[in-house]
């Protein structure tokens, strides 16, 4: 069988996959989008060889980017996701009866296409009439847009091309689009091998966002597997729920939500840069 190597381009480490097909190749104006089935994971997307979603475990990082903020915020209504071209986290927005909106602001055409046609599951909700399709970068949707209860960035790699997705200038811009209420969420790679991105995301969003905190949840295809997720604020705490869980969901539940945050001693420990690892 064909084994498909990914070299991890910022952590020390590679995984290996059999690959059963490829499905599906291409190269856009942004990236190479790759689909192959594997035994176990089912189909995986590839961009420029980084896994990013496959059939098996994308719940575990769809639920949990998407539903603690939906669930700390009062009501929420108005949504942007930025990235997330297969429509994952649209999905789980839209299991909101509340929300109105949701501006998917996706640069890259090709993944939204590819994904409906080989995860349609996962991008089951993307022609949904609350959606509005915006094929342009996130970075300058975000300047043009007022509002906005949440805001969920679901990029590649924060190291990668979606770096101006990182800018206090893109936070900025973010909190400058939200209501008194407003949340943002994004990932932000391994605590094992990226610790002091985790650490930098947290002081530039404090440069913006009154409350600021970090969630982890564990996920079997992203290096380190325990991966990290910053929230921002403007002012309510991200580890209250503000209404009753009613949706469906495989992972995410009201038990979980306070417990995917790391405690408060760690975080203290972790900004002020006393724990070596
Ligand atoms: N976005 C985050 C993928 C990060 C993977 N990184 C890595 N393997 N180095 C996933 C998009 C899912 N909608």
């Amino acid at each position: 069988m064909i084994k498909f190597i990914e070299q991890e381009p910022y952590s020390p480490i590679a995984h290996t996959y059999e690959v059963e097909k490829i499905l599906h190749k291409e190269k856009s104006k942004f990236q190479e989008l790759t689909v192959i089935q594997n035994p176990f994971f089912g189909r995986m997307l590839l961009l420029d060889g980084i896994v990013q979603i496959t059939d098996r475990d994308e719940l575990f990082y769809h639920e949990i980017i998407t539903q603690i903020v939906m669930h700390a915020h009062p009501e929420p209504k108005r949504v942007v996701v930025i990235g997330g071209g297969d429509g994952g986290v649209v999905k789980e927005v839209l299991k909101h009866k509340s929300v109105e909106k949701v501006y998917f602001v996706e640069i890259d055409e090709a993944v939204i296409r590819v994904s409906k046609e080989f995860f349609p599951s996962v991008s089951e909700k993307v022609d949904d009439p609350k959606v509005e399709i915006k094929v342009m970068d996130g970075a300058e949707f975000v300047r043009s847009v007022k509002n906005i209860d949440i805001t969920i960035v679901d990029s590649t790699d924060v190291i990668g091309f979606a770096r101006t997705l990182f800018t206090k200038e893109f936070f900025d811009n973010v909190k400058n689009s939200m209501n008194s209420n407003g949340m943002f969420v994004t990932h932000t790679e391994s605590l094992h091998f990226h610790k002091d991105i985790v650490i930098e995301m947290q002081e530039n969003l404090k440069k913006v966002f009154p409350v600021v905190d970090l969630y982890t949840q564990c996920i079997a295809t992203y290096p380190g597997n325990w991966w990290a997720f910053a929230v921002g604020t403007s002012g309510l705490d991200p580890r209250v729920m503000r209404h009753p869980f009613e949706i469906e969901t495989k992972y995410y539940d009201d038990e979980i939500h306070e417990r995917l945050f790391v405690t408060k001693k760690f975080y203290k420990k972790l900004i002020n840069r006393e724990l070596k690892w």
